[in-house]
């Protein structure tokens, strides 16, 4: 992706160049592809179909690109992807690579990060914007437009901002998606500003219903205790470090190794871990943190991103146990870190 040059760099809160911006390349090009991350979440399907509201106010076509398989995703996610074909088509990369040449504006939403994209080896040679609230890594993914707002809520918040601005008329049910993304990125409304708190009442006046979101939400019973077992694997570690590591024969969904250390960081300590092995084969690890330690900067160290409070990383090779050496290598020489036998 480095070989992508910067054009033009939005200031951070400048949303009106952001709307210029993208208005201009929905014109220019012949499709938007609306491209969310990998292992795609609420937040990242909400807004990717929220943005799909302009190209379609623009009357042009417009795609959203979602490469995970159906079965593995969560039921919420699968309910609002089938639903969501009402609104706009949605496509996997096969689909995308089979379709003929076209000159197409690519919509990165609720990532930057190159390798959490599926089609980052395709978009070399097209017209790129990059919408996104998460700390940029050095796999950022520069395009003609990054609007990356680390203090925003989450894509969704931004997404419905932008809406705003064009006086788009926000359908209910793209409405609640977009809720379900700012509910899930706020850790169900625990986080949220007088500029998040503005964009839910512009939902709410659009119909959205916390009734309806919240029956995405419900959570199967084997990855309730997929994650509770994560958890009582949990190590305590001086400095109040909590570092859990999931079982070596099992596979975890991302969400529920960040789960797992949500849960751990309500036990009192400055900053939690989870260690688990992904559907891909690699390990990813799930960080969150208090104001007392930086978890970005930890994973950071181990080649993944995030913001202070949560961060996370993936790794390709070796054990389980390897990780967790690698991370509390990492974490040494920030803080003072030794086994606590009372807890262990
Ligand atoms: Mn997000």
């Amino acid at each position: 992706m480095s070989d992508i040059k910067v054009v033009e760099d939005i200031p951070q809160n400048d949303l009106k160049g952001l709307k210029s911006s993208i208005e201009e390349l929905v014109l220019n090009n012949d499709r938007t592809i609306i491209v969310p991350h990998n292992s795609a979440d609420y937040d990242a399907i909400g807004s990717a179909i929220g943005i799909s509201l302009i190209p379609k106010k623009l009357k042009k076509p417009s795609y959203v690109l979602v490469n995970d398989p159906t079965y593995k995703m969560e039921y919420g996610l699968q309910r609002i992807l089938s639903e969501a074909k009402e609104i706009t088509p949605i496509i996997n990369k096969d689909k995308y690579l089979s379709m003929d040449g076209a000159k197409d504006l690519i919509i990165l939403t609720d990532v930057s990060n190159a390798r959490l994209i599926s089609i980052s080896d395709n978009i070399k040679d097209k017209d790129i914007v990059v919408i996104d609230h998460h700390d940029p890594t050095p796999y950022l993914v520069e395009g003609k437009s990054n609007y990356v707002d680390t203090s925003a809520s989450s894509a969704s918040e931004i997404v419905t901002r932008l809406l705003r601005l064009y006086k788009i008329k926000i359908p209910t049910n793209v409405a609640n998606y977009l809720l379900a993304g700012i509910y899930l990125d706020t850790e169900k409304f625990s986080k949220i500003s007088g500029n998040t708190s503005k964009v839910m009442a512009d939902l709410f006046d659009a119909g959205a219903s916390m009734e309806v979101v919240k029956t995405w939400f419900v959570e199967s019973f084997e990855s309730y205790r997929r994650v509770q077992d994560v958890v009582n694997n949990v190590k305590f570690y001086t400095y109040r470090l909590a570092i859990a590591v999931g079982d070596s024969n099992m596979e975890y969904k991302r969400e529920e190794l960040a789960k797992s250390a949500d849960a751990l960081l309500k036990f009192g300590v400055d900053a939690s871990f989870a260690i688990g092995r992904i559907d891909d084969g690699s390990i990813s690890i799930s960080a969150r943190g208090n104001d007392s330690v930086d978890v970005g900067s930890i994973m950071r160290e181990l080649d993944g991103g995030g913001n202070h409070h949560a961060a996370a990383t993936k790794i390709d090779s070796g054990t389980l146990d390897e990780v967790e050496k690698r991370l509390i290598k990492a974490i040494k020489p920030k803080y003072y870190i030794k086994e606590n036998e009372l807890t262990n």
